[in-house]
């Protein structure tokens, strides 16, 4: 089988309607288009010229220059690093994953017990839940990850009746004041039992085909396809068990997202803690293309299904633009507009995601009242000279 049939199949799998192969048919994958030699980016001219992306540091966090995006998996040196303690080094030999609380068998597996299980590998793309316009979404990558099932594993412990949240903890730790009380906290997330159980999720110890990097979890991550990046928990040291909502500050205090919204009839304001990603696409890079240029972007969601990635010049009607046939249900999907005849001057430039179910990706005016810093998934309209 070809690698074109391969990614095909894949991308049948994952619900790519027929018409969007039909449209890519023939046409360069977007990944080809963005290799092309001596390719020459338009500016974005409302991105400061001085711009740049931090190199990756011991303990930093790092973004990308999205403008830089060229390939369907973003390079383990470049994907983006988020942590809020430190970044703890774990030993591989002597690690081990407890599995503790309403399980009828609990756990201490080895890394060498973790790989022996069947092995799983899923495309994921994600970003941070602050991801946003400000570093022209550059929190965010696509990668490769292998691991295997979480649910598979819960299911041969045994959840008790009554287990209805599994919280991760990572190593890694830090000071927390809670109401005046200083206390050393480790890094922890939880979930529904039901979302924990689903097919997909996976505890991952590798990336891109390589073992996970120290950044990014090593030697084991949490990770849940079509979630934010918060729920892929580094450092993954121990899985419980509760019959309790867990209140940590990732789920409870920090990323919480606040929405005017109506219940039942009655505005309130929603406290809503990050889970699935909302329905996203971004313009990120516009080289030249012979006579015309390429307008590049990326759609990221909680793995539903496209219907259509559309692209609008200067307020004109909105066109389809090719979606990279590589893509898969959990990947980002890249997406390419052939924009002919652009005249000299400055151009606005969007682009908006629509679902199979009729989600259309919303303008900035249309977003529900939202003071947080969390999920900015508005339509991002960007602007270019053309010299
Ligand atoms: N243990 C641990 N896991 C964590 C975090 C953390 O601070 N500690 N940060 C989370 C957040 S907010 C994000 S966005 C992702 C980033 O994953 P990456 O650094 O591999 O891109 O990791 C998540 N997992
Ligand atoms: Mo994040």
């Amino acid at each position: 089988m070809s690698e074109h049939d391969n990614s095909r199949r894949e991308a049948l799998k994952s619900g790519l309607t027929l018409s969007a192969f039909a449209a890519t048919a023939g046409l360069p994958f977007w990944s080809k288009l963005a290799f092309a030699a001596g390719e020459e980016l338009v500016p974005f001219t409302d991105m400061p010229a001085d711009f740049t992306a931090p190199p990756v540091a011991p303990g930093a966090i790092h973004y990308l220059d999205s403008r830089a995006i060229t390939s369907f998996y973003t390079p383990n040196e470049d994907f983006y690093i988020i942590q809020h303690y430190n970044q703890p080094t774990v030993d591989a030999a002597s690690y081990r994953l407890k599995l503790t609380g309403m399980v009828d068998k609990p756990m201490e597996l080895s890394l060498a017990d973790i790989k022996a299980r069947p092995k799983m590998e899923i495309d994921a793309g994600f970003e941070c839940g602050g991801n946003s316009e400000r570093l022209f979404q550059g929190l965010i990558g696509n990668a490769r990850w292998g691991g295997t099932s979480l649910g598979a594993l819960l299911r041969e412990a045994g959840v008790q009746s009554g287990g209805i949240e599994v919280v991760f903890f990572g190593h890694d730790r830090g000071p927390e004041t809670i109401r005046d009380i200083n206390v050393e906290q480790s890094f922890g997330r939880s979930m529904h039992i039901s979302d924990a159980m689903l097919d997909d999720v996976m505890l991952a110890y590798e990336m891109n085909g390589e073992a996970l990097p120290l950044y990014h979890g090593a030697p084991l991550r949490l990770l849940v396809p079509g979630w934010y990046g918060v729920a892929n928990v580094k450092w993954l040291g121990q899985i419980h068990v509760q019959d309790t909502r867990f209140m940590g500050r990732f789920m409870a205090r920090d990323y919480v997202t606040l929405q005017k919204t109506v219940v039942g009839g009655e505005e309130r304001w929603e406290e809503r803690s990050v889970t699935r990603i909302q329905l996203k696409s971004s313009i990120v890079r516009v080289p030249k293309a012979g006579n015309g240029h390429n307008v590049m972007g990326f759609v990221l969601n909680d793995g539903t299904p496209l219907r259509a990635v559309e692209v609008s010049i200067d307020g004109g009607p909105w066109q389809a633009a090719t979606i990279d046939p590589a893509s898969t249900k959990y990947s980002w999907k890249l997406f390419n507009y052939t924009w002919n005849n652009a005249t000299p001057g400055e151009h606005t430039l969007v682009s908006r995601a629509v679902d199979v179910n009729g989600k259309v990706q919303l303008t900035p005016d249309a977003m529900p009242e939202k003071p947080t810093r969390w999920e900015n998934y508005a339509q991002f309209p960007r602007k270019v000279t053309i010299s």
